[in-house]
């Protein structure tokens, strides 16, 4: 009886034990299964908050980041087959041939934007190296994903809220929002317009500020008048700039006059530029009652294609555009007071930087001086200090606003800055007559417009 007890009791003990060792195995491979799962959960999570902290009129579980429908109809926003460039083209000039000098009397002086090749092939960055075994092998390259290995856990800076605080990702969330192959349905794939980082802080912060070793300034651009205010002290100037296709830059004119380069590491950019003119301001380029969100895709549009119409250059005197494709291993130079967009086609990495130069210093110092006054102040002080009396004495015989004639308070008012306005009836006129074009362009794309106004 014992025996058999204790037989039955050895076999239940036995069948118990497999019973255990296979829950566990069905255990241990759920929780494989769910901790992974459990990251992406969370990252998932993080790419909501970002999308809610940026763009918090847009209701992430209703549909808000996919609205319009631009990533089912790529064939029609990305497509750059066609592209007509209304005003001439844009000049690619390589920088093995073009000296510095003609440079400057070619483009800078004239404020012609170009197009820069053959600069950048030496930079860490961009260097494409192979190892022995003829293996792809430059950690430093700027991908997305060697990026995402260099600083897994630093975050940066995709935007801002609506108090104005910047909200970051790491770079982990980040490329998981990127990667279409691991995240078919969710992240970058159908978002409008998607999440782009655009962060001037990476080369103040420990752990990123080793990017600014991965590439140089053109020797075109080697002149920064703005070094002289201090590092702490003087503006934005720097960007590491990276997202997905449909992400990108709305119209605008870059701030205090700047001019600035871009460099593209990886991708290709479609840009459209606009010469400084002095009718052109923001109300044209961005006018009300079309629903301009913001976003460059949205821009490219619903405002570009007014435009490229005869009631734009011919009726309504503006600038006719110059578009044009960046391609990777190209710095597009965009002089101050061109207004511009950029959409990017593909995924992109580039770096961008703004300056002030000589020639260019009188605009820059006016801008500076009524934007950020106190600034301005320090600058002067600091330029005369570094033996530029040459700068002091054009910056005190620049007139204050109220002393310029009319013309030239329209044209410094739309070079200045991307928040222009026009102040001649001439450009209120063209203005409304611009608005009804753009308003019956808009029309045309009639089903899309009634499916906005229905979320
Ligand atoms: O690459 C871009 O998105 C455009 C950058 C730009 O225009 C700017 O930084 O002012
Ligand atoms: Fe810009």
């Amino acid at each position: 009886m014992t025996t058999t007890a204790t037989k039955e009791q050895k076999e239940t003990k036995k069948k118990k034990k497999k019973k255990s060792k296979t829950k566990n195995k069905t255990k241990d491979r759920k929780e494989k299964q769910h901790e992974p799962k459990n990251e992406e959960e969370k990252m998932k999570k993080k790419i909501r908050a970002a999308k809610r902290g940026t763009r918090s009129e847009l209701s992430v579980s209703k549909g808000g980041w996919t609205k319009h429908g631009y990533a089912y109809d790529n064939a029609n926003v990305l497509n750059t087959t066609n592209l007509k460039s209304k005003a001439g083209i844009i000049e690619r000039i390589s920088a093995k041939e073009v000296s510095p000098e003609e440079f400057d009397r070619r483009f800078s002086s004239t404020r012609t934007p170009c197009i820069i090749t053959d600069a950048m092939d030496h930079w860490p960055c961009f260097m494409k190296t192979l190892n022995s075994k003829g293996k792809e092998d430059n950690p430093r390259e700027w991908t997305i994903d060697k990026l995402q290995k260099r600083f897994s856990k630093d975050r940066f800076k995709v935007g801002s809220d609506d108090d104005g605080y910047a909200v970051r990702m790491t770079m982990t969330e980040f490329q998981f929002y990127c990667d279409e192959e691991r995240n078919p349905d969710y992240g970058c794939k159908r978002d409008d317009s998607p999440l782009y980082v655009f962060d001037g802080s990476v080369f103040d912060k420990e752990n990123t500020k080793e990017l600014e070793k991965d590439f140089d300034i053109p020797s075109y651009f080697s002149e920064d008048l703005f070094k002289y205010v201090g590092h702490k002290r003087r503006p934005p100037h720097r960007w590491v700039v990276f997202g997905p296709p449909r992400s990108g830059s709305s119209v605008h004119v870059d701030p205090l006059a700047t001019s600035a380069w871009n460099a593209l590491i990886s991708g290709q950019k479609r840009w459209v530029l606009y010469p400084p003119d002095k009718g052109l301001s923001k109300p044209l380029l961005k006018p009300k009652g079309i629903g301009l969100d913001g976003e460059s895709v949205t821009w490219f549009q619903k405002a570009y294609p007014m435009t490229q119409t005869r009631e734009w250059s011919e009726v309504g005197g503006c600038p006719k555009s110059f578009d044009v494709v960046q391609n990777a291993g190209e710095i597009m130079f965009v002089p101050d007071g061109w207004w511009h967009a950029v959409l990017n086609i593909t995924h992109t990495v580039a770096v961008t930087q703004n300056f002030c130069t000589t020639p260019r210093f009188d605009a820059v110092y006016r801008a500076t001086r009524r934007g950020r006054p106190k600034m301005s102040k320090k600058w002067l002080e600091k330029l005369k200090a570094k033996g530029r009396q040459d700068l002091y004495d054009t910056a005190v015989r620049q007139p204050r606003r109220s002393e310029y004639s009319e013309n030239e308070k329209t044209s410094s008012s739309s070079s200045s800055s991307s928040e222009g306005e026009s102040d001649t009836e001439d450009a209120d006129d063209r203005m409304v007559r611009l608005k009804e074009e753009t308003r019956r362009l808009a029309k045309h794309g009639g089903k899309r417009e009634r499916e906005e106004e229905e979320v």
